[in-house]
């Protein structure tokens, strides 16, 4: 994935209408559009294909299983487009790695520490380790939280030229400003666009910030 403009669409819409123009509204104005299970369940697998055709799809499958059936989830999300899949990183490293073989030319996120206050519970504690093990496995990035930004700057060294995607930003109360100050490459955002009475000027006016934020840092 290259964070041209620093921003992925969270497209967690179950209404088939709404995501095809939402996606269709921001497209422009985002690096990827992050599809998870809301969507896929609501509307079907095909709308990876669909998306797929003119946009990066990253699919946000979070998965979390032994390599074989973890190899057998990412060999079918990119049959279907996927350009990007996230995997958890807790089963460990060999379910890591058969994510990033499976991948082979697509790219694999591994979920460092996750956004919300129960976050803290368990993925905080573990981030690092969680991040190196990414680092080894061979992963495209991790994702780190906007929630809480002190948190992308410690794991942003870990990382090197590895990108960090952080969630959080708008609904959950983390500004792109932070995050990309801190040091992640995009921000994943979806009810603060997907919600919004104008989809693409919400997008548009995230896309700035973030340009504003990489000025500045
Ligand atoms: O730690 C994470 N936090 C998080 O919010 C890991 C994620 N993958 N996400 C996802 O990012 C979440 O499932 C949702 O699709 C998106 C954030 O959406 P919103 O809070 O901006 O609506």
């Amino acid at each position: 994935m290259r964070a041209e403009r620093g921003l992925v669409l969270a497209l967690d819409t179950t209404d088939l209408a709404r995501t095809r123009f939402v996606a269709g509204a921001v497209r422009g104005e985002v690096d990827a559009i992050k599809v998870g299970w809301p969507l896929v369940l609501a509307s079907g697998i095909d709308i990876v294909e669909e998306l797929a055709r003119s946009s990066y799809v990253l699919c946000d499958f979070k998965v979390a299983d032994i390599p074989n059936t973890n190899r057998l989830i990412v060999e079918q999300a990119v049959a279907r487009g996927a350009s990007g899949v996230i995997a958890h990183g807790f089963p460990g490293e060999d379910s890591v790695r058969a994510c990033v073989e499976a991948a082979r030319t697509a790219d694999v996120f591994v979920v460092a520490e996750m956004s919300h206050p129960g976050g803290e519970e368990f993925t905080s504690r573990h981030a690092e380790e969680i991040a190196r093990l990414a680092v080894r496995a061979g992963a495209a990035g991790i994702i780190a939280p906007a929630t809480r930004p002190e948190r992308i700057a410690a794991l942003r060294g870990i990382l090197g030229s590895r990108l960090i995607l952080s969630p959080g930003v708008g609904a959950q109360g983390g500004t792109a400003t932070d995050a990309i100050h801190m040091g992640a490459d995009a921000v994943i955002v979806g009810r603060s666009i997907y919600e919004a009475a104008d989809p693409a000027k919400a997008a548009a006016a995230l896309a700035s910030e973030v340009a504003r934020a990489r000025r500045g840092r």
